[in-house]
């Protein structure tokens, strides 16, 4: 169906999608609808809507050889296998002494959701593959309108029954979706099993090999979501570069055509009507009031934002901004700014963190950014993080990188994973362009200049430009390292450079390569002069507390910082970066048993959140940086 402004593109582009990267061949997995951008419900904003929140203890039981999607001939698997059945187990086994059933997730253990598995249980801590969700809940019999399970993310397959019918499938750990299920529901006792599938293979997005820890579960609250039978699915709320405040809406329902539709701002005394097109849709604009107090890192100013239609009423905290580039500036409300922030992982401060982000948990991720760093920016690597982050920086006023798991080594050829990487960036792009805090798309990290790659991430680029022309486009860069007489001399040679707003590079002389501290200041940088530059990484490993003079201490780390801020201030279209990184964060690549322990420790504060030596470095530059901008 189509949909609004981005609903309509998103279909287009996901006209393609027709299979997922990772699929086991049996029909129990052919007959569950895989939910993409175009073909489910968005329900942007659904987490201002009411509904009923599934968070709390869920059944889970393993499945590593995927025997209830599949049998041993890759056939449906019989009775005994359907982790989804809507049977008592134990009443049918008693009962019966011919039944058999391998698998009781009523009497399987519990866990609270949302979480990864890797923290329920000593046994689970590195299990990689499919585990069986399951709990029951309750609905009134009162209910009317249409009900959706609106996951906010599964990482990285799932698999959804409810009564123990098919509802739909997913791919992708990042992003959200949705199902309908109002005709499957019953009035009080359902049953709802999700099987969700963490393996990653050459052909997902992101591929096996990575730097951060793959948090298999169901990360992100589960919801049923109520709505009226015609409801708001999609509304994007922004000011134009052009001055204007502008909306596109899309109607979902049996009454969503030729529908009276408003916009309503109230404080500003925006009080916009419309009516939908034949498809649902509708767009309005009106040059913004000359009250508009415009939403900046200084003044993070969010409005009340509603939409009503019929029974209907969307609603939306939202804040007003441009970012655009001119030569080599990144404008904000027409103001050259300097970006100054850090790298960060979704993944909690704490000792054993499971990457379920609360409101308490965002807040003290960003507020070390805005308040300890004295930081206006924020790259949420290297995927797409919480909707709770992003909600969060539009609150403390950060501005947002946000990206998709294009990273490294991906399957650029197969028509399959780019299907999911475009779907995935649909997810993202649609589920946060209503955020004020969102400076920056990127499409990809460190990833080898092939043809095939470039027309890959070029497909990715023109995508997000169709999506959301109100942001700026980037990829994080790999530079060539050359060795010059002393200092190194770095180039880019990327032809994607051509097609993005501001060139992002990461850099780590002096960490990953003998250069010398002392010689990093005076590199060489070959790059593009035409456009914004920043570095969206450079860092060392530090482990909290270790001082020597030599790598993986703090004092070897804070001197790295110094030298590399000191070839930063060198740079003239240097317009911000995002060191790596605010936390140590767990990476199973990282085994030395002396240092690292499974943690990657480029952090600037431990896992505990310990501050370390460099912090106060980056700190002390950014307010000095921020003070003399406030000067000018
Ligand atoms: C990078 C990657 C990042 C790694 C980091 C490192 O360039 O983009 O994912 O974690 O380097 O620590 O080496």
């Amino acid at each position: 169906m189509a949909r609004g402004l981005g609903g309509i593109v998103a279909a287009a582009l996901m006209a393609s999608v027709v299979s997922a990267a990772v699929e086991p061949p049996s029909t129990v997995v052919t007959a569950l609808p895989l939910a993409t951008a175009q073909n489910s419900p968005l329900l942007v904003s659904a987490d201002m809507r009411g509904g009923i929140d599934l968070s709390g203890p869920w059944h889970y039981s393993i499945d590593p050889f995927r025997a209830g999607l599949a049998g041993f001939h890759g056939e449906t698997p019989d009775l005994g296998q359907r982790r989804y059945l809507d049977i008592d187990v134990a009443k049918e086994m008693a009962s019966d002494n011919r039944a058999m059933y391998e698998f009781n997730l009523d009497h399987a253990p519990l866990t609270v959701l949302p979480s990864s598995w890797l923290t329920a249980a000593p046994e689970m801590r590195h299990y990689q593959g499919l585990v069986w969700y399951q709990r029951h809940f309750d609905v009134p019999a009162s209910r009317h309108g249409r009900l959706f399970l609106r996951f906010g993310a599964a990482n990285y397959s799932a698999y959804v029954f409810l009564n123990g019918k098919p509802v739909g499938r997913h791919e992708g750990g990042f992003t959200p979706f949705a199902f309908e299920v109002t005709g499957l529901l019953r009035d009080g006792d359902n049953q709802i099993t999700v099987g969700v599938d963490s393996q990653a293979t050459p052909a997902t997005v992101p591929p096996p090999v990575t730097d951060w820890e793959n948090y298999g579960g169901l990360t992100r609250q589960v919801r049923l979501v109520e709505t009226p039978d015609t409801f708001v699915d999609d509304a994007w709320v922004r000011l134009t570069r052009d001055g204007q405040i502008a909306a596109d809406v899309h109607l979902n329902g049996p009454a969503a055509a030729k529908k009276t539709v408003r916009l309503r701002i109230g404080e500003l005394g925006v009080d916009i009507p419309g009516t939908t097109d034949a498809q649902g849709n509708w767009h309005g604009a009106i040059a913004a009031p000359a009250a508009l107090v415009r939403w900046s890192p200084d003044r993070p100013k969010l409005y009340d934002v509603a939409v009503d239609a019929g029974e209907d009423h969307w609603k939306d905290r939202i804040g007003f901004r441009t970012i655009e580039v001119r030569g080599t500036d990144i404008l904000l409300n027409g103001k050259p700014i300097f970006l100054r922030g850090i790298s960060l992982h979704e993944e909690e401060i704490g000792a054993a963190p499971t990457r379920a982000i609360t409101p308490a948990s965002a807040r003290a991720l960003l507020g070390e950014i805005k308040d300890g760093l004295h930081g206006n920016y924020v790259r949420l690597a290297h995927y797409p993080h919480s909707e709770l982050m992003t909600r969060t920086a539009d609150e403390l006023g950060l501005l947002v990188w946000s990206e998709v798991p294009v990273y490294w080594m991906i399957a650029w050829d197969n028509p399959a994973t780019l299907a999911t990487a475009r779907n995935m960036l649909a997810e993202n792009i649609l589920r946060d362009r209503n955020r004020a805090s969102i400076a920056i798309w990127s499409v990809a990290n460190e990833t080898p200049v092939t043809d095939a790659r470039n027309s890959f991430l070029r497909t990715l680029v023109a995508d997000a430009r169709r999506l959301d022309d109100t942001r700026l486009i980037s990829a994080a860069l790999l530079v060539d390292h050359g060795k010059g007489p002393g200092a190194p001399v770095m180039t880019l040679a990327d032809p994607l450079a051509e097609a993005v707003d501001v060139l992002a590079l990461n850099t780590y002389n002096g960490w990953y390569t003998a250069d010398r501290l002392s010689d990093l200041p005076a590199t060489r940088w070959n790059v593009p002069t035409d456009k914004p530059l920043v570095f969206s990484e450079f860092g060392a490993d530090a482990l909290a507390g270790f001082h020597k003079p030599q790598k993986f201490s703090e004092d070897y780390q804070a001197d790295y910082y110094r030298a590399t801020l000191a070839m930063a201030d060198k740079l003239p279209t240097l317009r911000g970066m995002s060191p790596w990184i605010l936390k140590d964060f767990r990476s199973p690549r990282r085994q030395n048993p002396d240092f690292q322990m499974g943690w990657n420790r480029k952090g600037l504060i431990s896992e505990t959140g310990v501050r370390k030596m460099a912090f106060y470095v980056l700190s002390d530059y950014y307010q000095a940086k921020d003070k003399a901008a406030a000067a000018r």
